[in-house]
């Protein structure tokens, strides 16, 4: 017997996001990929958001056997909402993937993780055959950090020694995110904080420097991995 959860039905945040303008064609884009038997991977955003509702009304009308690996906790939770099965990374890999991006320069390298899931985000991309980046023209950037600072998450007790390894590698500012509406550091799903970090260049190193920092669990830099950058269109 399945559940029928009020709570999970109702979840109404997730409905808010639906109605951006530009981003049906490209949900559609991305519907029409889907294949039976395909796993998917669900990246996050409100462009990931509309690619996923359409996603799964394919999967309804023609009643296909898909499976999704969502990469937060709030997706997964869109998903059962949406009724589209789930599994894990355990069971499967993916055989694409959809998601989105804050940054992407003319190398098509990405900034991510305004969501602070960027680690997951980078496990499913790595797992991942095929992978499909979402973005609209206010995405562009020449150079990356032009608009957003790079996210990192930190297991909390290296906070000193991680700051001190940034500054060395040329943080010029570094922020520890704050929640949303209350005091105190937001906190990831994975129990740990999210630092904004801003330098003035971002060298082709930077992914695997930030991440060989003891205590540095994930960055949101993407750099020389095989992406598929999808523009939907802003009119
Ligand atoms: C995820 O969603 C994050 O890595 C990225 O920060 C964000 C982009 O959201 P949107 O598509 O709503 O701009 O992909």
């Amino acid at each position: 017997m399945n559940w029928n959860s009020n709570l999970i039905n109702n979840l109404e945040w997730a409905d808010k996001i639906i109605n951006i303008e530009g981003k049906q064609k490209v949900a559609a884009e991305i519907a029409a990929k889907v294949k039976d038997g395909d796993i998917i991977g669900v990246g996050s955003g409100s462009t990931s958001y509309m690619a996923l509702v359409a996603i799964a009304q394919r999967v309804k009308d023609e009643k296909l056997n898909v499976k999704a690996i969502p990469t937060s906790v709030e997706l997964s939770m869109f998903c059962s909402k949406l009724g589209l099965p789930m599994t894990t990374l355990y069971e499967h890999k993916p055989d694409w993937l959809f998601d989105g991006a804050d940054e992407v320069d003319p190398d098509q390298s990405l900034i991510k993780g305004r969501g602070g899931a960027m680690f997951k985000e980078k496990l499913l991309i790595s797992s991942s055959v095929v992978s499909y980046i979402i973005v609209d023209d206010s995405k562009m950037v020449d150079k990356l950090g032009s608009k957003f600072p790079v996210p990192i998450e930190v297991f909390p007790q290296a906070l000193p020694y991680v700051e001190k390894e940034l500054k060395s590698l040329g943080a010029t500012e570094i922020a520890i995110r704050p929640a949303k509406g209350k005091d105190g550091p937001i906190i990831s799903e994975n129990g740990n904080l999210v630092l904004d970090c801003k330098f003035d260049e971002i060298g082709k190193s930077f992914e695997k420097d930030i991440k060989s920092i003891t205590g540095v669990i994930e960055s949101g830099l993407f750099i020389g991995y095989n992406l598929n950058i999808i523009m939907a269109s802003n009119s």
